[in-house]
């Protein structure tokens, strides 16, 4: 693969100044935005996660705003989670499908109040989707991308970095709740949430001039910490089974497939989008699931492919992310397997770019 080139399709962030300075050394795109994958290298980028604290620019994460009186009838309808019960300060981590139940993002819905929601999405263009679906149902809804950037500050240290920030009123927040937290003059919306397993924060930057203040506070705050620039790391997440929307799971995939049936729990009184399709696929039962898979043999390379998984001579399914975990030493990773082969121990054989390797179903992730 070579450099990417610049263009104003490419957007940078109100962080990368940040980003750059500290050492970026390689990016992604995600939501036609710059995402960073690795600072130092993804090994020790992973093992500072697992011990320190991090600070991240996910950006990336744009929101998609609702607001207007059908705002929370809009939400609903975008998603098979029941969203009944679900307070003002709540987040959600929400499936959202098509009319066939096929897997169209897996975003946090961020409940502002029945008037006012902010979806913070996976890699695809759910805006189009979204304003589609109000302007069908005549819904007297506003659905636009306002200029959010999230921060994340993710690690075990975190909240010993955040109180720091914003106080003591941090530990008062809940696993998935938000709370306005003032900073300065100003104030942002932080929630106790982010994509690794090791716990944090994320805090919601809507004023482009106040993300360098906030990066350079977070920093100057915690060099006892040893704080320092991360991104989601692919070797932390594949262990805690956190999934990539285009990579784990895609239009093709229903949440039933992708273990995210607890999230479509809706009652039967609640309408939404593939209701019907969704208690089919129940009833039937899904084809094939997603699975942890650890891969025999010395550290695999990542490719822009997935991989075949074979049973002998029949394909069953493919590795969709892979990476060395140097705490558990295997190749950890998530594969979509069919029937009869998503079993706890089944042995089969996948094509890793280094070859033919023994592939074995786990019982679940590594954490
Ligand atoms: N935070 C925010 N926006 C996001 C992400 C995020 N948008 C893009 C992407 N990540 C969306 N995908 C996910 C996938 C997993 C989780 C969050 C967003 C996640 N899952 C937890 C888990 O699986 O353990 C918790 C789920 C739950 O119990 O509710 O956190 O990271 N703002």
């Amino acid at each position: 693969m070579s450099l990417l080139s610049p263009s104003r399709r490419l957007r940078e962030t109100p962080f990368s100044a940040g980003v750059k300075a500290a050492g970026v050394k390689a990016y992604t795109v995600y939501n036609h935005m710059l995402l960073p994958t690795v600072f130092d290298d993804v090994e020790r980028d992973y093992h500072h996660l697992k011990n320190h604290v991090q600070v991240w620019d996910v950006s990336v994460e744009r929101q998609v705003e609702l607001i207007g009186p059908d705002a929370s009838r809009l939400m609903q309808l975008l998603t098979p989670r029941d969203l009944t019960k679900m307070q003002d300060d709540q987040c959600y981590y929400v499936p959202i499908v098509d009319q066939k139940g096929r897997m169209l993002n897996d975003p946090v819905a961020i409940k502002h109040s029945e008037t006012r929601w902010w979806i913070s999405i996976a890699d695809s263009d759910l805006l189009l989707w979204a304003k589609g679906l109000a302007i069908g149902a005549g819904f007297d809804v506003e659905v636009f991308e306002p200029d959010v950037a999230p921060l994340g500050v993710q690690g075990p240290k975190a909240g010993q970095l955040m109180e720091r920030v914003f106080g003591p009123e941090v530990h008062d927040i809940r696993f998935f709740r938000h709370k306005r937290l003032p900073f300065g003059e100003s104030s942002f919306i932080v929630a106790r949430s982010g994509y690794s397993k090791q716990g944090g924060f994320e805090i919601y930057v809507e004023d482009r001039n106040l993300a360098m203040p906030l990066w350079d506070a977070l920093f100057a705050a915690g060099p006892d910490l040893t704080v320092r620039a991360g991104c989601p790391n692919l070797i932390e997440r594949i262990e805690g089974g956190l999934l990539s929307y285009g990579n784990d799971m895609s239009m093709e995939n229903t949440p039933l497939e992708c273990g995210l049936d607890k999230f479509c729990n809706a009652p039967e009184s609640v309408n939404f989008i593939g209701k019907a399709a969704l208690k089919a696929e129940a009833e039937a039962g899904p084809k094939r699931k997603i699975r942890a898979v650890a891969i025999d043999g010395d550290p695999v390379s990542a490719t822009t492919t997935a991989w075949p998984l074979n049973s002998g001579e029949t394909v069953v399914g493919q590795i969709t992310s892979a990476a060395w975990s140097p705490d558990f030493q295997t190749n950890v990773a998530i594969a979509m397997v069919d029937a009869g082969f998503w079993e706890a121990g089944t042995s089969l054989t996948a094509d890793t770019p280094e070859g033919q390797r023994t592939a074995t179903v786990q019982a679940g992730f590594w954490k």
